[in-house]
């Protein structure tokens, strides 16, 4: 009883807000004592975390389907839906109908969605796909732009970006007509994403990135490494996790999980399936992610082994009959069992406190320079909700740490924050600078945004 109120809890919170909400809904909602969940998603929510699964729009009417869809899974990944060809089919004529069914569903049951793919070499439409250079790199820019407008508020993460990187040893970018409008196209598309819709999380994505040591992996690492370190809004990656006897699970998985992690990015386990579904090696995947608090969701690509791109190798969590598979009872006993710490919604302090009691000496009687900086705030409201985009310039001398305070109205909070940390959620909130931004040139600005729930009013910030 207990779970299924706390499931109904969450999914509302999910309803509300999408994927900001998950992080604090757990932390409010979390039991304090040990509790087993019955399905895959209350029990991954019970350590902060979504299962979810690839959905087909035209598989909606299939009652078997839904009905397993409903009771097991918080979180939706449109199978094709959302891809360029189904909606740009032609340049500049925009088609979410079967998107919308998917993310209409998902929204009446409370589960978030997660966006699959705003760009990709695969799967362009004819035009796109006879497109070269600036003509290609506007076309791409805009179809993120549109189509993550469109789905503004409604979409927790974003695959930005599919499958960029080329299999094999050489670490290299894939060849495509994309790759070839410039090695920054990967960027180009973060930043028109994060501006269209701040409030999602952004993702690069691809397969065959499970493995430690294989390189496409580590040139995955790198580049996630080199846009932290650049200021790229990129907030997660997802690994594909398509397993099979060419490309086998690997106990090194772990490692791969915490390293991105690591890097100040969600990881996200996004297409999961495993050849024949053996239930040890299910097992070790959730394990996996449970064992690295910013693993924070896992997606199976389809329901049953006939909803499978691969139904001959029956790699899913129910047979084509609807039941559920040794595999699953391993994925929910391991999701029950595993750690209970849910990913922080933003990194925690690095500085431990002191153990020691503070020095003595006076304060200094001349005050420390003020107005360093200035900050002002702009914000995006729609009924219920508001992202607020913040803009820290440094005044006539450098800055090499900077920090922040807006007091919000009562009745408004803040959800979630990206490129600061955070103190407090409502009233008089505090944003100090992350790594990546706080150096800031004499005269030059940084950007930082937050999301909340309720109205923001009209916002000022003051800065230090
Ligand atoms: O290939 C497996 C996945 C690898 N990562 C990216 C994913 O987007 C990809 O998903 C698969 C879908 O599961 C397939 O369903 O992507 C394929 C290609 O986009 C999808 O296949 C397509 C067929 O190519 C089309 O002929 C077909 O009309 O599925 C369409 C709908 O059934």
């Amino acid at each position: 009883m207990r779970n299924a109120k706390w499931r109904a809890a969450t999914k509302a919170a999910l309803a509300l807000t999408g994927a900001a909400a998950l992080a604090a809904s757990m932390a409010m909602f979390l039991p304090g004592t040990a509790s087993a969940g019955t399905t895959l998603g209350a029990s991954a929510a019970e350590k902060g975390r979504y299962f979810g699964a690839a959905v087909a729009a035209n598989r909606l009417s299939d009652g078997a389907y839904t009905t397993i869809l409903n009771r097991e899974f918080n979180s939706v990944t449109p199978e094709n839906e959302m891809k360029i060809d189904a909606t740009e089919p032609q340049q500049g004529q925009f088609n979410f109908t079967n998107a919308d069914r998917i993310v209409n569903h998902a929204r009446s049951q409370g589960m978030s969605v997660r966006g699959h793919t705003l760009a990709w070499h695969s799967q362009q439409p004819g035009w796109m796909q006879n497109m070269s250079g600036s003509a290609l790199r506007q076309a791409m820019l805009n179809h993120v732009t549109q189509v993550a407008t469109y789905y503004r508020g409604k979409i927790a993460a974003w695959d930005v970006v599919n499958e960029a990187f080329a299999d094999g040893s050489s670490g290299a970018r894939r060849d495509s007509n994309l790759q070839r409008t410039g090695n920054d196209w990967i960027e180009a598309a973060f930043r028109a994403a994060r501006a269209a819709d701040p409030g999602a999380k952004l993702c690069y994505n691809d397969y065959n990135t499970d493995n430690w040591t294989h390189a496409k992996t580590q040139a995955v690492y790198n580049m996630v490494r080199d846009f932290k370190s650049r200021g790229v809004p990129i907030d997660c990656v997802g690994l594909q996790s398509h397993f099979n006897n060419d490309s086998p699970y690997v106990s090194n998985y772990r490692t791969t999980l915490s390293s991105f992690a690591a890097l100040g990015v969600d990881v996200q386990i996004t297409e999961l399936d495993i050849q024949n579904a053996p239930a040890n090696t299910y097992r070790a995947v959730v394990e996996d992610c449970l064992a690295v608090p910013r693993c924070n969701g896992i997606t199976v690509w389809g329901i049953r082994d006939s909803d499978s791109w691969r139904s001959e190798q029956s790699p899913l969590l129910f047979t084509s009959g609807g039941a559920k598979k040794a595999a699953y009872d391993a994925v929910l006993a391991a999701l029950n069992a595993g750690g209970t710490t849910p990913p922080p919604t933003t990194a925690p302090p690095t500085t431990p406190p002191p153990t020691t009691a503070p020095p003595t000496t006076p304060p200094p009687t001349t005050p420390p320079p003020t107005g360093s900086c200035t900050a002002t705030v702009s914000v995006n409201q729609w009924p219920g909700g508001f992202v607020a985009n913040v803009r820290v310039t440094a005044g006539s001398s450098a800055l090499n740490s900077w920090a922040t305070t807006i007091t919000l109205p009562s009745g408004a909070a803040v959800t979630n924050a990206w490129s600061a940390n955070r103190s407090g959620n409502s009233g008089t909130v505090r944003f100090t600078n992350v790594d990546y931004n706080s150096q800031v040139g004499a005269g030059q600005t940084i950007e930082f945004g937050f999301q909340g729930t309720g109205t923001a009013g009209n916002l000022s910030a003051t800065c230090a």
